[in-house]
């Protein structure tokens, strides 16, 4: 079974901003470099069949390339307790249709739409059960604002789950169409 996203990588001068960012929280696991990514849409467990099913539609995607940048902070939680730190982008539309497409693509091969509203970000540590005092941090990096990137790209990435937490590899990059 393959464990599959699909994604944005953000380019190293934007990685080296993102990175330059994370100090300062106890019990924060900082994402390392290599874990940096845009989540467009999350597919999970799927078998080799329906992993080349979602490569082949996925091919299939038209969009034109678009600029966004860094912009401000925010965090997830779970069960009330802090479980991601992360990093906003804007302007969301373009990431939004993007998502839209990739989940019509997902949902043309087979897969259940998706149900969850998109919140794009770029997640910066995840925390254990006990979370995480992020309060000084929040407030440190509100007005984060990075200069704009070009969206030319998007991969389908696969998930491995080792015993140092999840390693992400491209698989597949696709190119905006102009
Ligand atoms: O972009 P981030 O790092 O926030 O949280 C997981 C990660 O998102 C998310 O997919 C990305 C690659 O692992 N993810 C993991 N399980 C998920 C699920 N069941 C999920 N997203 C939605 N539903």
């Amino acid at each position: 079974m393959y464990r599959l996203f699909v994604a944005i990588r953000p380019p190293a001068e934007q990685r080296a901003h993102l990175l330059s960012l994370m100090a300062g929280v106890e019990g924060a696991r900082w994402q390392d470099d290599d874990q940096l990514h845009l989540t467009l849409r999350f597919i999970g467990e799927v078998d080799r069949h329906s992993a080349n099913d979602i490569a082949d539609a996925l091919a299939g995607i038209r969009f034109a390339p678009f600029d966004i940048h860094l912009d401000g902070v925010g965090s997830f939680d779970r069960k009330g307790v802090v479980d991601t730190l992360w990093a906003g982008v804007q302007p969301r539309d373009p990431l939004a249709a993007l998502h839209r497409k990739i989940d019509r693509a997902c949902v043309s091969i087979g897969l259940e739409p998706e149900s969850r509203a998109y919140l794009p970000h770029i997640t910066l540590a995840r925390f254990g059960r006990a979370g995480g005092f992020i309060d000084p941090f929040l407030a440190r990096h509100a007005g984060l604002s990075g200069t704009p990137f070009r969206v030319g790209s998007f991969h389908l990435y696969e998930s491995r789950i080792g015993h140092g937490g999840a390693t992400y590899h491209p698989i597949e990059e696709y190119q905006a169409s102009s």
